[in-house]
């Protein structure tokens, strides 16, 4: 009963921001993404009885009950994956081995990868034969944006209307050859862990923040309405524009929560001021930036190694890393023990 799978992360052009549901994983609101070729998580799990108790190794440490880190994310998947599928499970511990090929918990979407990938090797390991579907919906349960890591290319993760969560999943809008052409051009501004993570970050939002419910109400349906013609159409530029524009507001609304939550350093103003001189230059090229220090910049494959050589120009930034649309999650034979 063991099996490995691979999987992508994503970046938001509509980004989530906020649960209505804690325990279910259901968002206050939909989201849209790119699935990005080569920001990886590579996860293999075993089920078997020769093992006392669960065992988790992330990038070669060894998380254990009673973390903050294992107790709230992969620890509660487990208790999930248990509960649904009892007869699968039975009393079996599992082994979780997991690498990624970017830094984790720094805002580059590392939950997203690891939570896909670790679902679809527990579909796999323990024959549950869940569609991508159900599949999409079993990662929402480790992470919300997971949820749409499960698919290829450009994703939308639908809110849902039901309280049991059975209509919040996530499907491919198109396909990565609908736009092979576009670029995110990630600048890793700082590797150090965020001080806030997103899930305490966002919780915070939604209770105290006075811009959320017009994020919630206003901007998101709006935005997700103007990017899926954009995706629909090719438009470079509203695309660019709309996201862009929802990654200021989302950044607006977590700079407004009491207490503030502030995921910009000196490097990310930096880029941010570069991005918007290269457009007026006439560099066609957009920023958007998740829950961490690091900027990406949407542009299209003609301009992306001249985006990519201005940015390693900049003293603080330690890393640039050229994706475009990406694969879905995938089984593979490699295992990593
Ligand atoms: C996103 N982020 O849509 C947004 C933009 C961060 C900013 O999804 O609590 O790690 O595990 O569901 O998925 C990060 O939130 O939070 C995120 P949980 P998650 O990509």
């Amino acid at each position: 009963m063991k099996a490995s799978a691979i999987a992508n992360a994503n970046i938001a052009l509509v980004k989530y921001w906020g649960k209505r549901d804690k325990e279910l994983m259901l968002p206050q609101t939909g989201s849209i993404s790119m699935t990005t070729e080569g920001l990886q998580a590579h996860t293999t799990v075993e089920f078997d009885s020769k093992y006392q108790d669960d065992i988790l190794i992330v990038g070669g440490k060894e998380f254990k009950k009673g973390d903050e880190e294992y107790d709230d994310y992969v620890g509660q998947f487990l208790k999930v994956v248990r509960e649904k599928f009892p007869d699968k499970v039975g009393d079996l511990k599992v082994k979780i081995v997991s690498n990624n090929n970017f830094p984790t918990a720094a805002g580059l979407a590392s939950s997203a990868a690891g939570f896909a990938a670790l679902a679809a090797a527990v579909n796999e390991a323990l024959k549950l034969g869940l569609d991508d579907k159900e599949l999409s919906m079993l990662a929402r349960r480790g992470s919300g944006s997971a949820t749409r890591s499960i698919h290829a290319g450009f994703v939308e993760w639908h809110r849902g209307e039901k309280e049991d969560g059975s209509d919040c999943y996530a499907e491919q809008l198109f396909p990565p050859e609908h736009w092979p052409e576009l670029r995110m051009v990630v600048a890793v501004t700082s590797k150090k862990d965020k001080k806030i993570k997103s899930r305490a970050g966002m919780k915070q939002s939604v209770a105290t923040s006075p811009y959320y419910k017009v994020w919630r109400d206003e901007v998101v349906p709006k935005h997700i309405e103007i990017i899926k013609k954009a995706l629909a159409e090719k438009d470079f530029k509203v695309l660019g524009e709309t996201a862009e524009a929802n990654a200021l507001m989302m950044h607006a609304v977590a700079i407004a929560t009491t207490p503030p939550v502030i995921y910009w350093n000196a490097g990310t103003m930096d880029i941010i001021h570069a991005v918007m001189d290269w457009r007026d230059e006439g560099l066609e090229c957009f920023f958007t930036i998740d829950g961490g220090p690091q900027v990406k910049v949407l542009c299209l494959e003609k301009d992306s190694d001249e985006i990519a050589r201005r940015l390693r120009e900049f003293e603080n930034i330690e890393d640039v890393i050229i994706t475009k649309p990406g694969s879905g999650v995938r089984i593979t034979d490699e295992h990593l023990f």
